[in-house]
Parts: C-alpha cells; structure tokens; sequence
C-alpha cells in the first residue's frame, strides 16, 4: 500500500482515487522526540474518539468518516493489529489553513496575548491570566509549518488563503464543533483548552471535517481538577511521562530513555480512562464493534 504521508504518529495511505486510510499508530511523542516505547492501545483510543466526535457533529458539519470496522476495511488492513487505528475516509482537497478554537489561554495563545494583547486579532481584555479561560471561545487560524508546529495568522491572512466567505463558514464551524466538544468534556471532568481541526473541501465544493477530531494529539485536555491560573500544564496524557522523563534527567535530545513498565500502563491508563468517559463507552465494547 502507498503512504501519501507519513507522520510521527500516524499515516495516511492512498486505497484509490477518491478514498484513503488513516493509520494512528501507539507512538507517542514528549519534548517534541517520538519515545522509543509505544502505548498500548494509545492508536485505537484515538481513534475511537475521532469516531465518537465525528458521529456527535454530523449536524455541525458533514465528514470524511466511510468505514472502520473490520468489514469497511481493505484486506491489508483487516488484521487484528490494525482493527481499531484505522478510519478509512472520504479523499478531499484539505485547505491550507488549520482551523484552531481556543477557550483558554495557553501555547502559542498565551504567548502572543503576553507579547500583543492579542491573538490573531482578536483583541483580548488586559489582565488575563496563563490557562485562564477566556470570554468566549476564539477561532484561530494557523498554518502549517515544515516541521511540526503551526504559525498563527490574522483572520486577513487567512481570508487570503481560502476567501473572506470560506473563512467566515469555517469560523462558525470551528467554533459550534468546539463548543459541542468542550460542553462534553466538561461532563467528562476534562477541560478543552484549546483544539485544532482540518476541513477540506469534497467533490461538490462542499465543506467537510477531516483528519482526526479532539483527540489528545490535536487539543489541550485538562484534567479539571488540576486547573488553576498562571501555569498550563501539558494536555493531560502527556503529564505522567513527562514527570517521569523530567525525574531521569533527560536532556530533550534524542534519543529518549525507554519508558519502564509502570509509566506505560500508567500512561495506557490514561488514555483508556479519557476514551471511556468521554465515549461513555468501554474500549472492549469499542473494539467488539470494531471487529465486526
Ligand atoms: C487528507 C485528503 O493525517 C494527516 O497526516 C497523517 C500523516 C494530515 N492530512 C490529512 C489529509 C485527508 C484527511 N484526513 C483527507 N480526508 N483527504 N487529505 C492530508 N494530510
């Protein structure tokens, strides 16, 4: 099979003209360095979330979602290493703009704010606080650097890439989507700082969410319990490793320090308990139906 592209964690590969499959791997990154101990399960908790938004947004916004159980998949893809990582999806013509919501400050938000007052122009009350949670939630464009990280841009620098109409239909998406997601994982104890989603464009012109969808990889998940002011810790998952990584003494430069045991199934633990309160669905019973 063709990989069209191949991230850290995931790849994408061609099945034909109109179709591709989406591979979310059990690697994980810290520091920005793919650790050389996979979590288990960790690509299937993805991707069971991605399914869980895409099927509670359908009324936001049609997306790419064609199949993921065992019976929608292609051959090579139908084996039990790969059943639950796997998303086969519409193939469209991604935008050149990421579209990123943010209800708190943090990251990149926070640093522009403390530099400008602002972030992407939108003006901010003075005063606000690192993790405070803002007015209301701010649509952000970015685009996509080489490597890694997105670069903010000005809604006009955004407008310039995709059209002030476009733009005005993905800010009203990005924000309804990410509403729906963080009034949810708020019920789930979980705050969504900040998440980021890819739109593209079908066959008809039509404006369809893709790529993976409030997962832990492409938002900031808070444990609500943890939140205060001034400090952001990192999303949720990536808490445990780090605190282990930063006991080690690890100087951030590849390669990183084999995990022990304990911190993968802490870490595992994790990830299977966000997917399970927020999908209010155990990850066996996600599985079963993955396999049919
Ligand atoms: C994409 C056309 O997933 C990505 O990279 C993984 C290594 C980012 N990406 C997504 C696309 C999608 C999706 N999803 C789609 N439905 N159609 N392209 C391209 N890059």
């Amino acid at each position: 099979m063709k990989a069209l592209t191949s991230g850290k964690v995931r790849e994408l590969y061609e099945l034909d003209d109109h179709r591709l499959a989406l591979v979310t791997s059990d690697r994980i990154s810290a520091y920005d360095v793919i650790l050389p101990s996979p979590i288990p399960d960790k690509g299937r908790v993805l991707t069971g979330l991605s399914i869980h938004w895409l099927a509670q947004t359908e009324d936001i916004v049609p997306n790419h979602l064609l199949g993921w159980r065992r019976s929608e998949l292609p051959d090579e893809l139908a084996d039990e290493d790969a059943i639950g990582r796997v998303m086969v999806v519409k193939r469209l013509e991604m935008l050149q703009v990421e579209c990123v919501a943010r209800g708190y400050l943090a990251g990149s938000g926070w640093r522009d704010y403390e530099r400008t007052g602002a972030v992407c122009g939108h003006e901010l009350p003075t005063g606000l606080r690192q993790a405070e949670q803002l007015p209301s939630p701010i649509f952000t464009p970015a685009t996509k650097a080489v490597e890694g990280h997105d670069e903010n841009i000005t809604r006009e620098q955004a407008a310039e890439i995709v059209g002030t109409e476009t733009l005005a239909a993905l800010e009203r998406i990005t924000l309804a989507l990410y509403e729906r997601a963080a009034d949810a994982c708020r019920r789930a104890g979980i705050i969504l700082a900040d998440t980021k989603f890819e739109i593209g464009l079908d066959e008809e012109g039509r404006l369809v969410l893709a790529d993976e969808v409030v997962t832990p990889d492409s938002s900031r998940f808070w444990p609500a319990e943890d939140w205060r002011l001034d400090v952001s810790p990192p999303s949720y998952d990536k808490q445990y490793v780090r605190d282990w990584l930063d006991s080690t003494g690890w100087d951030h430069a590849p390669p990183a320090p084999v995990l022990p045991d304990e911190v993968v199934r802490g870490t595992r633990d994790r990830y299977v308990t966000a997917y399970e309160r927020i999908a209010g669905r155990s990850l066996a019973d996600y599985m079963q139906e993955a396999s049919q």
